[in-house]
């Protein structure tokens, strides 16, 4: 059973940033789940697309792979089996808790897990890129590099599936559809202590764009064809294609 997110529901005296440790890496599926709309139709539809998308003798790279899910949704989904998913994280306790599912999960394909800051992997020889809520964690000038990065290394009909939290420029739109989240995570059990302070934590940590700076970057890279896919509240999925 899933381990329930009762983090930061107590007053927190001197509140930090955010950091992906063995506090979090513990009740994260819980977590996810229940602050990320979408969440769970984005993990199935990259499923989806490693069917058509992943190709024999390729590399497939999940980007901040947290636990694995989108590793093991594609592990679920393809029937190629001569290629490698490579999934990366730099926090090491994500790393640990991700090698514990993936181990008790009989893989048929190849997956290797590495402890490694993103933007020191280098991308080859890909089919898929999956960059799943990654970005917004990653300083904003570094981003434009990892895309270019990832559209060396990936080949010509191979996918990127960028998921991220998203912001509006309509200064009202943005309220309204934040306070949209806000209702989604309240119905969601968590308590307005927690959201302020999860809130504070991440404040200094997560950067969030809004869709046209994320596909005017991606064009920049040099992807050819950039769209939305989905779309829940401030929370939304991209495909990119060479
Ligand atoms: C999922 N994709 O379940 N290098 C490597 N990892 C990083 C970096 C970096 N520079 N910055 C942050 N991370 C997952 C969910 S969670 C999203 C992704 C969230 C890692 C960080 O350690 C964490 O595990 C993950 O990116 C973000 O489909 O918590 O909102």
């Amino acid at each position: 059973m899933r381990k329930r997110d009762t983090l930061y529901s107590t007053p927190i005296s001197k509140i930090g940033d955010w950091i992906f440790d063995d506090k979090i890496a513990k009740v994260f599926p819980d977590m996810i789940q229940r602050s990320v709309p979408g969440y769970s139709n984005i993990i199935s539809m990259i499923g989806i697309l490693a069917r058509d998308f992943v190709k024999s003798k390729s590399n497939i790279y999940d980007l901040g792979c947290s636990l694995g899910s989108a590793t093991l949704s594609v592990c679920c989904n393809t029937t190629i089996t001569d290629c490698t998913i490579i999934a990366v994280d730099n926090s090491a306790d994500m790393i640990k808790e991700c090698r514990r599912y993936v181990n008790n999960f009989n893989a048929k394909l190849k997956i290797v897990i590495i402890e490694s800051d993103i933007l020191d992997i280098k991308i080859e020889n890909a089919s898929m890129v999956i960059l799943n809520f990654t970005l917004q964690f990653l300083k904003p000038s570094k981003r434009l590099k990892l895309m270019q990065n990832i559209w060396k290394g990936l080949n010509p009909c191979g996918i990127l599936v960028l998921s991220e939290k998203i912001n509006f420029e309509d200064n009202k739109i943005n309220k309204l559809i934040s306070n949209m989240h806000y209702n989604f995570k309240i119905a969601n059990d968590y308590s307005v202590l927690q959201i302020r302070q999860k809130n504070k934590m991440l404040k200094n940590v997560m950067s969030v764009d809004s869709i046209k700076t994320h596909k005017n970057r991606l064009i920049k890279a040099g992807f050819a064809h950039v769209d939305v896919w989905f779309q829940c509240f401030n929370f939304g999925s991209l495909v990119a294609l060479k």
